[in-house]
């Protein structure tokens, strides 16, 4: 699963080539939550309206995400399929809107094909897809752009991805499938810079395959690519909580402090790109995770940075 480090090479700074812009990884950042859906599992259906979704779309640019990710089909577990013009429908004047006015880079939660050429298209810069680029065609709209892409891990499809999870050894297979992913991409034609992977907390996962995942998480960053990690309100938060005293069933907009102590977490085992709903809060606990985590690999440049402050 891990890199040759046998030939020791200067460290490279993480990038990402996003259409013809390099976002700087070297501290995490925060990818905002848009999602342009009637049935998300958190914010589903909050933005009806282009003028809604570019607001909110400002407003998380403003508080500091670097990325902003617009989806347009629930993956939610159970969520049903969207066809190809409803989608469309929905995502793309968004990405247009959004794309002419951000500076942020703006990114498509897809897994179409046809929608991830007419994004790129309307100023798209990035696609997270949750199939990881297996549906058909999918590698072949991507290698004949300049997007980045995220290629996350998920067991099954978002209809009955949770029913019956199932894995020898869960940090061991995500590392394959993100390992044969990257490598698909490259034969396509798409460049190493162009990549990120995301073990996809969630996605056909029960809690101890999350806890393997989220255990393993510095194991997976080696694997290459820089590694994107989304937690924000998930179950998973809910559950921690409820088994570490809390009252049971925190609803979504009740686990911000969950999802923030999660999302350091992931910095600080090598994450750096951590997708979320609450983007000022996130962008302050990643901005301290990224700091320590940086501490911890070069423990002199950290210390001057906290020098005079306590
Ligand atoms: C769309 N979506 C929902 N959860 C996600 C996660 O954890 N990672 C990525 N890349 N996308 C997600």
């Amino acid at each position: 699963m891990t890199k040759d480090t046998s030939q020791s090479e200067p460290p490279v700074p993480p990038v990402l080539h996003c259409a013809g812009r390099v976002l700087s990884l070297e501290r995490p950042v925060v990818m905002g939550i848009l999602n342009v859906t009637p049935d998300s599992f958190s914010d589903g259906g909050r933005y009806p309206t282009v003028d809604l979704a570019l607001a909110r779309a400002e407003q998380m640019a403003a508080e500091g995400a670097a990325i902003i990710d617009i989806g347009g089909e629930s993956t939610r577990p159970g969520a049903a399929p969207v066809s190809t013009e409803e989608e469309l429908r929905r995502v793309l004047p968004v990405v247009e809107r959004a794309a002419a006015r951000l500076s942020a880079i703006v990114c498509v939660d897809t897994s179409n094909p046809e929608l991830m050429r007419r994004a790129e298209a309307s100023g798209a810069a990035m696609i997270n897809d949750v199939r990881a680029a297996r549906r058909p065609g999918a590698l072949e709209a991507l290698a004949d752009g300049r997007m980045a892409l995220c290629l996350m891990h998920m067991q099954g499809d978002p209809a009955s991805m949770q029913l019956e999870p199932h894995y020898r050894d869960a940090l061991q297979e995500v590392g394959e499938f993100l390992g044969a992913r990257v490598r698909a991409c490259r034969e396509a034609g798409i460049a190493a810079e162009r990549l990120c992977i995301d073990p996809g907390f969630g996605f056909g996962k029960l809690l101890r395959h999350n806890l393997q995942l989220l255990a393993g998480l510095a194991r997976l960053a080696q694997i290459g690519p820089p590694l994107l990690v989304g937690v924000s309100r998930k179950s998973l938060v809910a559950t921690l909580l409820a088994q570490a005293g809390a009252a049971a069933g925190r609803a979504p907009h009740e686990r911000l402090a969950g999802s923030l102590a999660l999302a350091s977490i992931a910095v600080l085992r090598g994450a750096r790109i951590v997708r979320a709903h609450d983007v000022a809060a996130t962008v302050d606990a990643v901005r301290i995770a990224g700091l320590l985590a940086a501490d911890a690999a070069a423990p002199r440049a950290a210390a001057g940075a906290c020098a005079d402050g306590g």
